[in-house]
C-alpha cells in the first residue's frame, strides 16, 4: 500500500514505521492516523513480523496533533470525534497486538506523541530527545493513553506535575523516571534500536507475547487472579514447539532457534 506519511521498512522480521512528515515535526493529521492505523492492523495480521519500530523522519519523534489542521475549521472541532476516531483505536491496537512494540525516539516527543511512545512496549531515545505533556499549554486535557499510562509509570503526583506544569523533560530525565528504557547517542539511535528489535525477533514469539499479556494484566489484578493466569499462560508457552526446542538447545549447548510455530 502506498501511503503518504508514512514509511515502512521490514527486516529480519522487524517491521518498522517511521512517522514522516518531518518540516511539521511529525505531528498527526487525518491522514496520518488513518495509515498508521491502517499498518498497524497489516502488522496484526502478519505472523511474520516478530517486532515493531516506531519512529520518526527528522528531528523529531512526533509534535502530536497536527494544530495547523485544527486551527482555522469553520466549525468548532469536535476533539471527542476525533480522538475516538484517530488515536484511541492506535492505542488499542498497540496494547492487542503480541508482538512487541519499540518506540525508538530520536527527537521531541509532545502531546499525543508522546502518548504514543508511552503506548509502545519499550522506548529507547536519542540523548537529545526530549518530552513535553504540550496539553495543558494549549488548554487541553492529556489523551492518547497519557493519563492511563503516565500514573502507572511515574506515580500520580509525578504525573500530576508533568501534566500541569508542562516543562520539558530531557532524555535523561525520562530514563531516571523509567519512561524511557534506553539512551543512545543520536547517530547511533537507529542501531541501538535496530540491535534491540532484532534480539526479540530472535525470541520465542508466544513467550513473548504471553509476557506481555500477563504484565499489562498486572496493574488490575489481585495476586490470586495473577497467580491464575501465570498459571494459565505457562500451560499455553508450555505446550509450544519452542519451549522445546528452548529447553533441548540449553541442553546441546547452542543458540535455540525459536519458529513460533504452534
Ligand atoms: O485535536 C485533537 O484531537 C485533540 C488532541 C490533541 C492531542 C495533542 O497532541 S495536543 C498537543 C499538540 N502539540 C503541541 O502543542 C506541540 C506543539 N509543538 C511544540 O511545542 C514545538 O514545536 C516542539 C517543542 C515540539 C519543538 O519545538 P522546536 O522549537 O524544536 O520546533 P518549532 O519551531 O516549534 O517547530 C518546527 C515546525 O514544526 C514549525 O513549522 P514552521 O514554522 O517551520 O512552518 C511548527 O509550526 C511545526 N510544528 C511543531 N509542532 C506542530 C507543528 N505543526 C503542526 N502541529 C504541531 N503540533
Amino acid at each position: 500500500m502506498g501511503y503518504e506519511t508514512i514509511l515502512v521498512d521490514e527486516q529480519s522480521h522487524v517491521r518498522t514505521i517511521t512517522l514522516n512528515r518531518p518540516d511539521d515535526l511529525n505531528a498527526l493529521n487525518e491522514r496520518m492516523a488513518r495509515e498508521l492505523q491502517a499498518e498497524l492492523a497489516g502488522v496484526a495480521e502478519d505472523r511474520s513480523v516478530r517486532c515493531l519500530v516506531l519512529t520518526g523522519a527528522g528531528r523529531a519523534f512526533c509534535a502530536g496533533q497536527d494544530l495547523k489542521e485544527v486551527t482555522g475549521a469553520p466549525e468548532p472541532v469536535d476533539y471527542r470525534e476525533i480522538i475516538h476516531r484517530r488515536y484511541n483505536p492506535i492505542v488499542r491496537r498497540f496494547r492487542s497486538m503480541e508482538i512487541p512494540i519499540i518506540a525508538s525516539i530520536n527527537g521531541a516527543a509532545a502531546g499525543a506523541g508522546w502518548s504514543l511512545a508511552l503506548a509502545c512496549d519499550l522506548r529507547i531515545a536519542s540523548r537529545e530527545a526530549k518530552f513535553i505533556s504540550a496539553f495543558g499549554s494549549i488548554g487541553l486535557v492529556p489523551d492518547a493513553g497519557m493519563t492511563w499510562m503516565l500514573p502507572r509509570l511515574v506515580g500520580l503526583a509525578k504525573a500530576l506535575e508533568i501534566s500541569w506544569f508542562g516543562d520539558p523533560l530531557t532524555a535523561a530525565e525520562a530514563v531516571q523516571l523509567g519512561l524511557v528504557n534506553r539512551l543512545a547517542a543520536p547517530d547511533e539511535l537507529a542501531a541501538a534500536t535496530g540491535a534491540w528489535a532484532a534480539t526479540l525477533a530472535r525470541a520465542a514469539p508466544q513467550s513473548l507475547a504471553l509476557t506481555k499479556q500477563a504484565m499489562y494484566a498486572s496493574p488490575a489484578s489481585d495476586l490470586d487472579s495473577q497467580l491464575e493466569r501465570e498459571a494459565r499462560l505457562q500451560g499455553i508457552a508450555g505446550r509450544t514447539k519452542d519451549y522445546i526446542e528452548g529447553v533441548k538447545a540449553f541442553l546441546d549447548k547452542r543458540t535455540p532457534e525459536f519458529t513460533g510455530e504452534q
